[in-house]
């Protein structure tokens, strides 16, 4: 079985979102890295970087959020969050990819600004910079939402998860997603997934 660390309310959040989109057993082992319970020596044998999220199933022992939803949908989701077909599994690899270089700098760098500052301590001149950052991956983004339904083709995928996950980070920040109207109606059914709110529940009540 899979134990996935780390509390909902952080990058973990995409993989309880995974894990409950597929529906299959797994233990949940909340740990806080802002009380510090990832830098314990317990914790620095599953991730000697001391950050959430970890997951381990079996002998893998696995870290980055994204790259572990690939694995949980490779390996648990064949023909849902995994996709049949080579072209589509590309897909699911080239957006992962594309979220975690091109997207999720700028959005964090966003969220970091809304979430961790307090008004008067935020830089207006860097929120105008990521905004500027942001607006190039939104057009490929949405070029690509105009051509297809999902991101890997008809089917909601890994790559779908993947990609609204961090594009959350945009609308939490209340980032105006109205100029990108594909994109903008795909994140809101995305993160309106049954299995995506159950995952908001979590958060909340952490
Ligand atoms: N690239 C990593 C980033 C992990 C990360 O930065 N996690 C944050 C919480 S969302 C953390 O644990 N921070 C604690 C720290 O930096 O010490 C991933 O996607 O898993």
């Amino acid at each position: 079985m899979i134990t996935l660390y780390g509390k909902a309310a952080s990058r973990t959040s995409r993989n309880l979102w995974a894990l409950e989109e597929l529906g299959i057993a797994y233990k949940h082992v909340p740990f806080d890295y802002l009380k510090g319970d990832t830098k314990m020596a317990e914790y620095l044998t599953i991730n000697p970087a001391g950050k959430v999220p970890a997951l381990v199933d079996d002998d893998v022992v696995m870290t980055e959020s994204l790259g572990m939803n690939l694995y949980i949908a490779h390996n648990y989701g064949i023909g849902t969050l995994w996709p049949e077909g080579k072209a589509a599994r590309a897909k699911c690899i080239q957006w992962t990819l594309w979220a975690a270089t091109e997207l999720e700098p700028p959005a964090v760098g966003r969220l970091i600004e809304f979430n961790f500052k307090k008004e008067h301590e935020r830089d207006q001149k860097n929120i105008d910079e990521l905004a500027e950052h942001t607006k190039w991956p939104l057009n490929t983004l949405d070029a690509a939402l105009q051509r297809s339904t999902y991101l890997a083709g008809a089917m909601f995928t890994i790559a779908d998860l993947n990609v609204a996950a961090v594009c959350e980070y945009l609308t939490r920040t209340k980032f105006d997603l109205t100029p990108w109207p594909a994109a903008n109606r795909w994140v809101s059914e995305c993160l309106a997934r049954p299995a995506n709110q159950k995952v908001n529940a979590m958060k909340m009540a952490a």
